[in-house]
């Protein structure tokens, strides 16, 4: 099955609470606080694995959940963490928050890894607490929440040359011969549902091209296979648009193709291609000589290329005319570089959108209401009878703007504000 596109919740594991223990040994009275820190929960990375080519792999997951640390142990033993968790991804993993759609990241480099969701740190244990003047602290943290988010992730392969044309034109058959690829090659339409892709190699330069499935007119409207493998092509900097020499309307599958391409996109439309006749081994030298000349010129006539050296004759076959075919391909490709290269300099990261930061204040009758997801995980999850606790949740509202934005929204002293399940008096100027 290939899949492209995939839905995934994702649950870094909470932090280990702190544990409140004592040391109880024989002949000593009263031991010390001795309650270990929480271990920290698992994280869960994102890493680009070059020998994948789908998501299919990630298809019966639907959660992907960390394990959460442990909690602390006596004698000042650390809980243990929970391990992290990748998942690997195929080059050209395009990753959205599913919520707002907006992009996360766009891992296109190889061996690219970041983390989408981190795991909560461990609580401290009691013997954190302890002071010369709180010899016997009895509460710990707890530990926290690990973040947890929906992600949708899209797949754009990355092939430099996507190989286009009507059904059955030998796409397959040209990306088999040009590369070490084994794509299905068959006669009859529509034997590649799946794209496939090759690394071409020619002298000391190589390229990635990948065979897209047939495309036949009305593809946008879901016709055929659809326009769905269109997206694959995007990124590619030049097409190889394939036709069947033998085809009795061959400016009509010219145009139908290129007429699909701009329905999808302006942007597809545009892009540079290498015309090529392709299955010349089954005419004759004779035929051979009179037909080329009678095509370049109703291409010519017709104003379809743009540069006339783009048009090629090839038997993907025999092999026939492939090496002038890929010389084109890689001067172009050497010329087209640089614009390429300039846009993978700038991989999108923005995993951690600064989740804290990002709440609202909103009133409900006299009372600020703070909404904000992670926050709320926060406070949901913190035991505010233990003033350890509640201190840190303070001290993360502090840090996260919360008490300034309060004091901006006019919150004064008796009025409540609530965050979570819990509701707060805010009692002096803070
Ligand atoms: N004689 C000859 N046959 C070819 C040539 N290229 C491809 N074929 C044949 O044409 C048929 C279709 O080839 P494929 O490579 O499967 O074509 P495709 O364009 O990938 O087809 P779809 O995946 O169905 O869109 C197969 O039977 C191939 O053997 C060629 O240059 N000469
Ligand atoms: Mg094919």
């Amino acid at each position: 099955m290939f899949l492209d596109q995939i839905n995934l919740y994702l649950k870094a594991g909470d932090g280990g609470d702190g544990l409140v223990s004592f040391r109880r040994e024989r002949f000593i009275g009263k031991g010390g606080p001795d309650g270990g820190d929480g271990g920290r929960g698992g994280s869960i990375f994102f890493e680009v694995d070059p020998n994948l080519n789908t998501l299919a792999h990630l298809s019966h997951q639907k959660n992907i959940i960390a394990p959460s640390g442990k909690r602390g142990g006596k004698n000042k033993r650390k809980g243990k963490s929970g391990e992290d968790i990748t998942v690997f991804v195929p080059q050209g993993t395009v990753i959205y928050d599913e919520k707002n759609g907006q992009l996360i990241a766009d891992l296109s480099q190889s061996h690219q890894r970041l983390c989408l969701a981190k795991g909560g740190s461990g609580g401290f244990g009691n013997a954190h607490f302890a002071t010369s003047t709180r010899q016997a602290p009895t509460f710990a943290e707890l530990g926290e929440p690990g973040e947890e988010r929906w992600v949708r992730l899209e797949l754009k392969l990355i092939a430099d040359v996507g190989i286009i044309g009507l059904p059955n034109v030998g796409k397959s058959t040209l990306l088999a011969h040009l590369s070490e690829a084994k794509p299905k090659i068959a006669d009859y339409p529509f034997t590649t549902l799946v794209p496939n892709l090759g690394v071409v190699k020619v002298n000391n330069y190589s390229f990635v091209a990948s065979d897209v499935p047939g495309l036949i007119k009305g593809a946008y409207q879901g016709k055929g296979l659809g326009d769905q493998f269109l997206r694959h092509i995007e990124r590619c900097r030049l097409l190889i648009h394939l036709i069947d020499i033998n085809s009795p309307n061959l400016l009509e599958d010219f145009r139908a193709i290129n007429q699909e391409l701009a329905l999808y996109s302006r942007k597809l439309a545009k892009k540079p291609q290498i015309v090529a006749l392709n299955k010349i081994d089954l005419l004759s030298p004779q035929v051979q000589k009179v037909k080329f000349q009678k095509i370049k010129e109703l291409f010519a006539k017709e104003g379809l290329l743009t540069q006339p050296e783009g048009l090629f004759f090839i038997s993907a076959v025999s092999g026939q005319g492939l090496k002038e075919l890929l010389y084109k391909v890689v001067e172009i490709l050497k010329k087209r570089r640089k614009s390429s290269m300039m846009r993978s300099k700038i991989p999108l990261l923005r995993p951690h959108l600064n989740l804290l930061r990002s709440f609202e204040i909103e009133k409900s009758g006299s009372v600020f209401v703070i909404k904000g997801e992670r926050l709320e995980a926060i406070a949901n999850k913190t035991d505010i009878q233990h003033p350890s606790s509640l201190s840190r949740l303070n001290k993360i509202l502090e840090s996260a703007g919360v008490f300034d934005k309060l004091k901006k929204a006019g919150i004064k002293k008796g009025n409540y504000y609530k965050i979570g399940r819990h509701q707060f008096c805010w009692l002096e100027e803070r």
